[in-house]
């Protein structure tokens, strides 16, 4: 088993997911490229408190497919897809990476494979084919019918009647998206190759793609009827997902993918999963060792994988971490992410005031303040919002929400310009409104990218952010979320959030400190003593002594 020294690299890191098609286009295609992701690295992270400074780097998938769910429908797991590049760029990137002291995650999509992975081409072939049991077939009812009542993630039955040789073939995803069997001892070994065929070539880890859902009930029990659902209800799900997923069996299967993990050093696993915080916490093996490295937890942006939007308001935040931090074991820490390739933007997601840009400072704070490893979502950090998209071009196929993901993938704003300086073609998705971009923030000291770049820099220079205890601070102002980070030997650092309108005066605990970044940045590096007054929606990060 693998022990914790507390120290390691992801544990310190902020790591910012590039959605790889939308970063930067360099041939006029229209699509981002591996050599684009090269070309600005710089702005990631360069050294100089003049970029990002962040950590490291995940791609959401750049494997060959034929981009039915854009990547995450993967033909073959050992290559590039040729809009992104080649392998040989991939070797470029990941050295260009170190060179600069960034890691480099890639997308692991171990719960199912493309229709048009070569395994599932032999797999449909003949029902006494090698590769048969490697995926989940199964006749039909014996009245005819779905061998099940499981439901697809997108729609649907979970279940696809294969003509050629009369039985279904199980599909949590799109009908394109064949679930991989993990019960099939070839398909663990083939799987296992494939971590071990990047971590040779050098990436620094992956993301995991929904790890909940690999191993399913053994019999293909039905799934229990939701008793909240009603009919027409969207919010909802029909039936729960109890045997579909975080199924205990489940959890043996993590523990194998980190044993791979365990054969090389320094490489990490973050895992997409869903549902309680003790649910989460549970990917963490026991005492967070035998586990994932990190499990997201996504509860800022839906609470508990409820449909509704959780809202910019101090109780729910404050609710959110404590039972997080309760429910993690000792040896792992939390890791959040406020927006996400399949989720609106975060200021989307909080602007029915039209403040959204206001909450999103604050919340840049307040991630960057607590106990975690934080995710930032590429175009976060610039205040991206989510694009209209007409109806005609619209691409994503899972339309989970009516209009699908297309508003929150659109190409990265580098500039003001027609093509954003992300393309000089017509790019694969429409360019949201011109004011907002890098270009705009960089000119701009008060901007949310320099907010970033001042949180990111500064929680690298104060070990109580990186590595400290987490303490709430109860009795603060309705509105207000207020923490403590403390660690041995350095000065603890006080992280204030007003979610409220009004402003808030708070009577500092500690009495006395040193604004460290705050959205008021004119407040940044004044004494404070006693009361510390926070603007409407402002937030504040105050060192002591
Ligand atoms: O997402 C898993 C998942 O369940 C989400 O699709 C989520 O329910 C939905 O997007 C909410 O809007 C992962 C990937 O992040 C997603 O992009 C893939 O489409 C999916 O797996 C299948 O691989
Ligand atoms: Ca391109």
């Amino acid at each position: 088993m693998a022990r914790n020294t507390g120290k390691e690299w992801w544990r310190s890191a902020v790591i910012y997911q590039i959605y790889p098609r939308s970063f930067q286009d360099t041939n006029g295609d229209g699509i981002g490229d591996l050599k684009g992701i090269i070309d600005r690295l710089d702005y990631l992270n360069d050294g100089s408190h003049r970029s990002l400074g962040i950590d490291a780097v995940w791609l959401s998938p750049t494997f060959p497919s034929p981009m039915k769910d854009f990547g995450y429908d993967v033909s073959d797991y050992e290559g590039v897809h040729p809009d992104f590049g080649d392998l040989a760029t991939m070797d470029r990137l990941i050295a260009e990476c170190h060179r600069r002291g960034i890691k480099l995650l890639l997308d692991y999509v171990p719960n199912h494979s493309s229709d048009q992975h070569p395994w599932f081409i032999e797999s449909r072939s003949s029902k006494t084919n090698p590769k048969r049991d490697w995926y989940v077939w199964r006749d039909p009812l014996p009245g005819g019918g779905p061998p099940n009542n499981w439901r697809a993630v997108f729609g649907g039955s979970a279940w696809q009647f294969d003509e050629t040789t009369g039985q279904y073939y199980l599909h949590s995803f799109l009908v394109e998206q064949p679930d991989l069997n993990w019960r099939n001892a070839e398909v663990v070994a083939a799987m296992y190759a494939v971590l071990r065929f990047w971590f040779d070539r050098g990436i620094d880890g992956f993301r995991i793609d929904v790890i909940g859902m690999i191993v399913k009930h053994p019999e293909l029990a039905d799934n229990p009827l939701n008793s909240e659902w009603t009919p027409g209800d969207h919010g909802r799900q029909k039936y729960l997902r109890t045997h579909t997923r975080n199924y205990p069996d489940v959890f043996p299967a993590v523990r194998g993918i980190r044993a791979v993990f365990d054969e090389y050093p320094d490489v990490m696993a973050v895992g997409e999963v869903f549902g309680t915080a003790a649910e989460i916490s549970q990917f963490y093996g026991e005492g967070g060792l035998n586990g994932l490295h990190l499990a997201f937890n996504f509860q800022f942006i839906h609470e508990n994988g409820d449909a509704v939007n959780t809202p910019w308001e101090a109780e729910t935040l404050a609710r959110i971490v404590r039972n997080a931090e309760a429910a993690i074991p000792p040896g792992g820490q939390p890791c959040y992410a406020l927006a996400n390739h399949d989720q609106s933007r975060f200021i989307s997601r909080n602007n029915a005031d039209g403040r959204g840009r206001e909450r999103a400072a604050a919340a840049t704070l307040m991630l960057l303040g607590l106990r975690c490893t934080p995710f930032v979502y590429y175009g976060e950090e610039i205040g991206m919002v989510d694009v209209d998209i007409a109806d005609g071009q619209l691409r994503d196929p899972a339309r989970i929400k009516t209009i699908g993901r297309d508003p929150e993938r659109t190409p990265m704003q580098w500039d003001a310009s027609l093509g954003r300086g992300f393309s000089t073609a017509e790019p694969w998705l429409p360019y949201g409104p011109r004011d907002i971009s890098v270009a705009a923030e960089e000119i701009d000291g008060d901007s949310l990218l320099w907010l970033h770049r001042r949180a990111i820099w500064a929680r690298k220079g104060e070990p109580a952010l990186l590595y400290g205890t987490y303490r709430e601070f109860t009795g603060m102002p309705a509105g207000v979320f207020a923490f403590e980070r403390r660690t041995d030997g350095a000065r603890p650092v006080t992280v204030l959030i007003n979610t409220s309108t009004e402003a808030c005066a708070v009577e500092l605990p500690d009495s006395s400190g040193t604004v460290v970044v705050a959205t008021a940045r004119a407040t940044e590096g004044s004494a404070v003593n006693g009361t510390f007054v926070l603007a409407p929606l402002g937030a504040a990060m105050i060192a002591g002594t």
